[in-house]
């Protein structure tokens, strides 16, 4: 099983933390978004898109993170992908977190990040908004739970989590949010969740 994949990416890191709390062995082949790599003809055959993650595991090509998630976790019998309907609830806050909850903070990281030399703080200002809107909606979800999704940990928390790696680099302003953050110190006592240190920028 191979992860196309690229350290400064969430949408990568869920899918590496999902596979070491699962269990699951993974080899990385790193793709260098800063030189274009994602737009070459071979990339290109593996997602037109020109965006990573992508996961090759024999005859399957998946692209976009949360179905790789899922099959991931799935691929490993892990219980943060159970079989049963409660993948309905797990879907509904995976599409939630590609809709709405990435959107805001990938438009931070975008210019932080990928624009680190020339941000644009109006496009920021965007971002950091609708992060509170989105924040408060999960920040009341966890108020009287410990996990996004039934009682145990599943695919969906690490999906909605990684983003908030991008806490510091991206100056979110989660301690607005203290559900969200009790939820994300129950997540950092977890090894794998641990080892996915958040990345800095120009760092690598
Ligand atoms: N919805 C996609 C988003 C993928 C995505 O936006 N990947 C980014 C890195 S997080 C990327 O490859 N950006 C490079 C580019 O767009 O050129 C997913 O969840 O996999």
């Amino acid at each position: 099983m191979k992860l196309y994949t690229n350290h400064f990416s969430p949408n990568c890191r869920k899918i590496i933390g999902v596979a070491a709390h699962a269990g699951q062995s993974i080899e990385q082949e790193f793709v260098d978004l800063f030189k274009g790599a994602q737009r070459q003809p071979d990339f290109l055959a593996i997602n037109p898109n020109g965006k990573v993650p992508v996961l090759v595991d024999g005859d399957t090509t998946l692209w976009e993170s949360n179905a790789i998630t899922c099959y991931v976790a799935g691929k490993a019998e892990s219980d943060l992908w159970p079989k049963s309907n409660q993948r309905y609830d797990i879907l509904r806050w995976m599409f939630w977190e590609a809709n709405h909850w990435s959107r805001a903070v990938g438009t931070v990281i975008g210019q932080k990040i990928f624009n680190a030399d020339n941000p644009d703080q109006a496009i920021i200002d965007k971002g950091i908004a609708d992060f509170r809107t989105f924040a408060a909606v999960l920040d009341a979800h966890l108020a009287n739970r410990n996990f996004v999704s039934g009682d145990g940990l599943t695919v969906a928390d690490f999906a909605i989590a990684v983003w908030l790696g991008y806490t510091q680099v991206c100056e979110l302003p989660t301690d607005e949010f203290r559900h969200i953050g009790a939820w994300h110190d129950r997540l950092n006592a977890l090894p794998a969740w641990r080892e996915l240190h958040p990345p800095q920028p120009k760092a690598a």
